[in-house]
């Protein structure tokens, strides 16, 4: 059982305890309505309080047991609820720290309500794509108003308990407790002065709910949500069941929520989000790494390189208080690298993103050097300098000379090979990969990549430095690419082919936009500069001869047409405009590309295009699974979600092979094969994913 009764005088108190976070699982579920059943048999117990173990009240459902029969098996969180309502002894739910979902649901099904100062409330199940299934959607209007209610219903943001509790005419706290320290006492008083009066129990059922422009403003609200939330459906579903709460009898209302519930969950934006929920925390562990490796203390940190990425990176611990020291070999580029960094935190308060003492109090934990003797005493350095080899080598030798014993050596490099830099120094141990995606400061993917001899404490100490920097970090072996630069290759080289078979760029963009990708291949190129790719390939042509690659995008680069910086790229640009305008001179390039080759165009749909990109991105996702670069598909599409603009609601690359049914995606992948314009090597399925294929299991 993970609900815990007591009794103290003539109060019983049931006590949730279910780590982490009390979630409403199957047994917490059945401790709740014994420990009810208790206490009303017993002659003893006038009242009785309900609270939660450790660091929540609840944090709602158990989400260990979604899609398993648990979740639905009786006493499910309704019924519960119900046993709540109509028990004869006054319940008090004494609500601390965190409140969501199913756990504030059950706090409304009790008959009075303290809570502790600070505690965070919230019904987020719209973040999971579905909404509250046990009542919320019926019973937070009742107590908060409608308005109120539905915005945090369609937000799914938490509330603080003192500004709920300071709402005029709220009806969820009856009160809020000095302390949190004195909430179980208060709440005790409470309930013993409750049950001294004898009064009716209210219920909030019984609440009326109504709004005075009822029809205009649901009007208004569902507008609004339409807007904000395009591919997900749930939002417009917690209107209709608000509205609900106001236009039907409880009970009604009740079913209809229920109804939803049920739908909701079937999704595949609601599988994608809960996915999304569970990879996210996934991402952070690391499977020979537990709790047992202490992290080494950062509160010091170096950037060698004052350029874009340096500043970025700096940015980051300065956005999280910790102090940063730059290192350039000039003085001048120290001051051209400070000066954008300051220009970037200026605008920042220039769009009301950032106050003005903030900005101060952020450059002034900013300081510069020229000489590798001021990083004796940081706990970190992160390397961001050129992308060459010899480059770092002189870097990390000098570090190495210079650092004190157990700092954490990292480098930003995207392409080059960890082990080579960390055997550069005498202390491979605590060189470790910190591959930070432009723009840094503001994109969320941090690839950390472990190379053969990286400690275990610097695994645990880089990723708790990530969560302080509010990074999503992944972990990566050692290879080219890493996870997400090695897969987007395979994407991009299809998207070369696609162009040489017959396909416009405007047309692949289209289609892999339509999908929902942030931005499309051509016009990605020419943002990041197709000079980038060019260079990529330019190595790759020596390295691996055998590899098939479209020559459009090396035509390109020859006319100098690099992209938004050149002016002039897969599309055309007008001066100071970010706007992609189809290319006369490039059509005339891919068409007399393919009269070279000898291809007559043919037209390729739009679902081709999706396939061929997405299904080369899982199949090198499997490759790299099975290789053991990355430990678990879910980190995969983290990578994708996070670092390269993946749809959300299709919950990443790995997902959405998983949503599509890997048997489909083989055979997608044996047709592709057979197309002689494309490489029909990479389309064989990874072994990995034709033995998942043929077992009919899933990547997650
Ligand atoms: C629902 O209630 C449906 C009902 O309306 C209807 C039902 C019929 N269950 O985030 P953290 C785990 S839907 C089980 O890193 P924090 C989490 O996986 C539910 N486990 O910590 C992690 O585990 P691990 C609506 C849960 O302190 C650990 O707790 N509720 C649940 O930064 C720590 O998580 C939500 O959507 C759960 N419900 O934040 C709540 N929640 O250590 C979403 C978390 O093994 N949860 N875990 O990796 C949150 O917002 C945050 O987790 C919370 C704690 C604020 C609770």
């Amino acid at each position: 059982m993970t609900a815990e009764y007591k009794v103290q005088g003539d109060i019983a108190i049931i006590s949730l305890s279910n780590p982490p976070v009390n979630g409403l699982g199957h047994s917490t579920r059945v401790g709740i309505t014994q420990g009810l059943d208790k206490a009303n048999a017993d002659p003893a117990v006038k009242a009785i309080v309900l609270t939660g173990d450790g660091k929540a009240f609840s944090g709602g459902a158990d989400i260990r047991e979604f899609g398993t029969p648990k979740a639905t098996q009786e006493p499910n969180l309704n019924s519960v609820i119900r046993a709540l309502e109509y028990s004869a002894k006054p319940v008090v739910a004494a609500v601390h720290s965190v409140a969501m979902g199913g756990g504030l649901e059950l706090a409304l099904g009790c008959h009075y309500r303290v809570a502790a100062p600070g505690a965070k409330i919230a019904l987020p199940e719209v973040k999971l794509g579905i909404l509250p299934g046990a009542g919320g959607t019926q019973r937070l209007p009742r107590v908060l108003g409608v308005e109120t209610a539905l915005n945090m219903i369609v937000s799914g943001d938490a509330v603080n308990s003192e500004v709920l509790a300071s709402l005029p005419g709220q009806k969820l706290f009856d009160q809020l407790s000095a302390t949190p320290e004195s909430l179980i006492d208060e709440a005790i008083a409470l309930a013993r002065k409750v049950a001294a009066e004898g009064a009716p129990l209210p219920l909030v059922r019984n609440l009326p709910c109504s709004h005075p422009q009822g029809d205009a403003y649901f009007q208004f609200a569902r507008n609004m949500v339409k807007g904000m939330a395009k591919n997900f459906p749930a939002p417009a579903k917690c209107v209709d069941a608000v509205e609900a709460a106001t236009k039907r009898k409880f009970d009604d209302g009740m079913a209809f929520e229920r109804d939803i519930f049920m739908n909701l969950m079937l999704t595949p934006e609601s599988r994608a989000l809960r996915h999304v929920f569970q990879a996210e925390r996934a991402a952070a562990k690391i499977p020979d790494v537990g709790d047992d490796v202490k992290p080494r203390a950062v509160n010091k940190v170096a950037i060698i390189g004052a350029g874009t990425m340096g500043g970025g990176i700096a940015m980051n611990f300065l956005n999280a208080g910790i102090p940063v020291v730059m290192l350039e070999m000039k003085q001048d580029a120290l001051d051209r690298g400070v000066g954008i960094l300051r220009k970037n935190y200026e605008a920042q308060v220039k769009r009301g993103k950032l106050k003005a003492d903030k900005l101060e109090q952020r450059m002034a934990l900013l300081s510069t050097t020229l000489s590798y003797d001021d990083l004796k005493d940081v706990d970190m350095v992160i390397e961001a300098v050129f992308e060459d080899l010899g480059v770092k080598e002189a870097v990390f030798t000098k570090l190495d000379a210079v650092m004190k014993p157990g700092a954490v050596l990292a480098s930003n490099t995207s392409t080059l090979d960890v082990n080579k830099i960390a055997n550069f120094t005498q202390r491979p141990q605590d060189v470790v990969g910190l591959h930070f995606f432009s723009p840094a400061n503001v994109m969320k993917l941090l690839e950390v990549v472990r190379g053969a001899k990286t400690a275990k404490d610097v695994m645990a100490t880089v990723m708790a430095v990530a969560k302080k920097i509010k990074k999503t970090a992944v972990v990566s072996g050692v290879c080219d690419g890493f996870i997400g630069n090695r897969m987007i290759e395979e994407y991009s080289r299809q998207a070369g082919f696609l162009v040489d078979e017959g396909a416009t760029p405007q047309q692949v963009d289209r289609a892999i936009e339509k999908f929902g990708f942030a931005m499309g291949p051509f016009r990605m190129g020419d943002l990041a500069g197709n000079d980038i790719g060019w260079a990529i390939r330019k190595r790759r042509y020596v390295e691996r001869p055998d590899m098939k690659y479209s020559k459009a995008a090396d035509l390109l680069c020859e006319m100098g047409r690099y992209g938004q910086k050149t002016g002039a790229g897969w599309y055309d640009y007008q001066p100071g405009k970010r706007d992609a305008l189809p290319s006369p001179v490039v059509d005339k390039l891919i068409d007399e590309h393919r009269k070279a080759l000898g291809i007559t165009p043919r037209k390729i749909s739009d679902q081709e295009i999706v396939e061929r990109l997405v299904f080369a991105l899982v199949n090198e996702g499997a490759r790299i699974l099975e290789e053991g670069i990355a430990s678990k598909a879910s980190d995969i599409d983290m990578v994708y979600l996070t670092g390269y603009g993946f749809p959300l609601w299709r919950g990443g690359p790995m997902l959405y092979a998983d949503t599509v049914g890997l048997f489909n995606v083989v055979q997608s992948m044996k047709r592709f094969a057979r197309n002689p314009h494309d490489d029909a090597k990479f389309w064989q399925p990874a072994p990995l994913l034709r033995k998942l294929a043929d077992e009919g299991k899933t990547f997650n």
